[in-house]
């Protein structure tokens, strides 16, 4: 495969609500596109990277500025055999994960357009339909949470995330316990909001009847997530620390966690992701899709993802609907909890161009 260019597009994408977590609120989404096109055709991918370094340490200019100045000069500068290839391609680049995965998932749309082949089923995925999560930002007061709360719930989604923080947890969980009962699959994340001061806080989650609780320490501290994985009944589960299969590997042997969130751009792309998955599948371990707020482009290759067997519980593969009044795809609906796996070839979806030209910002192309 040979890349003749590649665009990066940043578009601005406001979103139906505010969503706050322990680490900000955003209300938009400045989002990095990248399309390759080859002598085999062209391809998508979507940048998860945020406007700013509080998620992880990327951000949408910085990976922009990666793309342009490391990764992109060496995809255009020869043949690749496949998009397999790009990881040792750029592997003196470290990190920027969220740069590689978005160009990694572009060449392979192209490769896949061109094999006539569907994401999904090139990376092993085994059902047409992935059971659908919703992740509920931190509201303004309890109350108004229930009732967003009960909007989904109402919508259909199967499964209920609730950011939590110092503060915000133990009130609004029991809240939501109990106005929507306990067959409700509820579980919740701190993105690394809490210390090891927490400990005995965090056993006090036991109470709710909790799916899991996602990555409530730093995202360098396995050591504190043993040992409440020690303290709690609460099944832990790792998000900014799975950076790899590898890690991944590492965290579950050591016991800091029994569930795993998988999201691509964290691990640099869905090749990795899937490595992610089959680890924890041979350390029995159950996988979860997370999310990044994406448009239509980048969901559509999360529930390909979420296809895999080892993804037995529901994702944040929610519907365009749940971020976006206008996506810049055809929008994912959901239907009874569930969202279609995308069957066309390559990662399934294309921007609708009208749309993507009226939310673009800027655009580039780089060259040989
Ligand atoms: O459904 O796409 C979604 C959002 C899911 O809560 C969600 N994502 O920490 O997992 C997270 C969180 C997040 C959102 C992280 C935006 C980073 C950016």
């Amino acid at each position: 495969m040979k890349v003749e260019m590649v665009e990066l597009r940043r578009i601005a994408m406001p979103l139906v609500r505010p969503f706050r977590t322990s680490f900000g609120t955003q209300t938009a989404r400045d989002i990095l596109l990248v399309r390759v096109v080859t002598d085999v055709g062209e391809g998508w991918g979507e940048c998860v990277a945020l406007a700013d370094p509080v998620y992880s340490s990327e951000y949408v200019a910085g990976a922009q500025q990666v793309l342009r100045q490391y990764l992109v000069p060496q995809v255009v500068a020869a043949p690749l055999g496949s998009a397999r290839q790009l990881a040792s391609r750029v592997s003196a680049v470290i990190g920027h994960r969220m740069a590689k995965a978005a160009l990694e998932t572009a060449l392979l749309d192209a490769e896949l357009r061109a094999a006539s082949l569907s994401l999904a089923a090139y990376l092993g995925g085994v059902r047409d339909r992935v059971d659908c999560g919703v992740s509920v930002g931190i509201a303004p007061s309890v109350p108004e949470l229930v009732d967003e709360v009960r909007g989904y719930v109402e919508q259909g989604y199967r499964r209920i995330k609730l950011k939590v923080e110092p503060g915000w947890d133990l009130e609004p969980m029991a809240a939501v316990r109990a106005e929507f009962g306990d067959d409700l699959l509820l579980q919740v994340d701190a993105n690394t909001a809490y210390t090891t001061t927490d400990l005995r806080h965090l056993a006090r989650f036991d109470d709710l009847g909790l799916l899991l609780i996602e990555q409530p320490f730093a995202e360098e501290d396995i050591e504190a997530h043993v040992r409440l994985a020690a303290t709690i009944a609460t099944p832990v589960c790792l998000d900014e620390s799975v950076v790899s299969a590898a890690s991944a590997a590492d965290a579950i042997r050591r016991g800091a966690c029994s569930v795993v969130n998988v999201k691509a751009g964290r691990v640099g792309g869905y090749l990795e992701a899937a490595r992610v998955h089959d680890v924890c599948a041979a350390l029995g371990v159950p996988v979860w899709c997370g999310g990044m707020l994406e448009t239509g482009l980048g969901r559509a290759a999360n529930v390909a993802l979420a296809s895999l067997p080892g993804f037995t519980l529901p994702g944040d593969t929610s519907a365009s609907s749940r971020f976006y009044r206008e996506d810049i795809t055809e929008p994912f609906v959901l239907e009874d909890g569930r969202l279609p796996v995308p069957q066309g070839p390559g990662i399934g979806g294309l921007p609708l161009p009208e749309v993507l030209d009226r939310v673009t910002t800027s655009r580039e192309e780089l060259r040989a």
